[in-house]
């Protein structure tokens, strides 16, 4: 049982809500640790087709619970690394080694480690009152939980810079403009947009989709003749899959393909 999440399994898609809608989402020890037993239960589930990740209330997550970095006496200073590397670290490794696709909706503001959450997802989409800020500059932080691994790699360090210096609050417009974030769309169809991103997940070829990431995530540090080779082994391993043959089996009685995930 969760706390500060809600996690619920259905047609083999895990839902994780953040769960603390008073204080934006924020991330406490104990939220970090629920979130990363979730996505190992997830995980663990049998058939698991796609994880989606969401936010109760009107914020995604607002970064680090600051409740709990009270200030400190003259003289005194605090050391962050240890709870990156037990914290922070554990969860995201956990996210970006999940086989199947994560999609987050992101329902509110995302700041600071909040937003790199969203962006260490797979797929991103927000409502459009949804806001995106580097909030680490402006307590003198640098960007953390991936956010500068993230950055430079969805929007080029042009912009990385821009946004991670300055800490300006961008919009989901903007985000999805400049290839931030996938999609953009209206409050009104938040949920909506939920129920139809858990039911193509719970519909779609999940090894393909696993071996998609792989090769997508792989191409940074890869050479076109490296990625040649990737593609061809995990296509070879597609081959024999039965959502292979059963696409190709609807493709030819022209009617929609009924995916297992096997
Ligand atoms: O410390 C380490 O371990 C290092 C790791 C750091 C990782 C990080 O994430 S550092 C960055 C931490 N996050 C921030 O600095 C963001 C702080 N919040 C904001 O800048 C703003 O709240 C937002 C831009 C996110 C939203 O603004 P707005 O105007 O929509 O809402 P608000 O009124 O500021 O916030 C609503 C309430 O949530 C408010 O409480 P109140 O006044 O109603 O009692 C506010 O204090 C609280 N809240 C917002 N963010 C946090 C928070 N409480 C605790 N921690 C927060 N991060």
């Amino acid at each position: 049982s969760y706390e500060q999440i809600l996690f619920a399994l259905a047609d083999g898609v895990a839902r994780i809500t953040l769960n603390r809608p008073e204080r934006l989402n924020s991330l406490t020890d104990v939220m970090r640790g629920e979130i990363s037993r979730a996505l190992d239960e997830a995980r663990a589930s049998a058939g698991l087709r796609g994880v989606v990740i969401t936010g109760a209330g009107r914020g995604f997550c607002a970064g680090q619970d600051l409740a709990d970095r009270k200030p400190l006496p003259e003289g005194q200073r605090r050391d962050l690394s240890e709870g990156l590397r037990t914290g922070y670290r554990p969860l995201m490794e956990r996210l970006r080694s999940m086989p199947a696709p994560v999609v987050c909706v992101v329902n509110g503001v995302a700041a600071g480690a909040g937003m790199s959450f969203a962006l260490a997802c797979d797929v991103v989409f927000a409502a459009e009152s949804a806001k995106f800020v580097q909030a680490f500059s402006k307590i003198g932080l640098v960007p953390d939980m991936g956010g500068s691994w993230f950055l430079p790699r969805l929007v080029g360090e042009g912009r990385a810079m821009g946004m991670a210096l300055f800490g300006e609050t961008l919009t989901a417009r903007q985000a999805a403009d400049c290839g931030l974030i996938w999609r953009c769309v209206p409050d009104a169809d938040l949920q909506q947009t939920l129920d139809e991103v858990s039911a193509t997940l719970a519909g779609a070829p999940t090894l393909a989709l696993a071996a998609t990431k792989q090769a997508l995530r792989a191409s940074g540090g890869n050479t076109l003749m490296q990625q040649f080779d990737l593609e061809a082994e995990l296509q070879r391993a597609m081959g024999y899959t039965d959502d292979y043959l059963e696409g190709m089996r609807a493709f030819a009685e022209k009617r929609p393909p009924r995916f297992t995930g096997r």
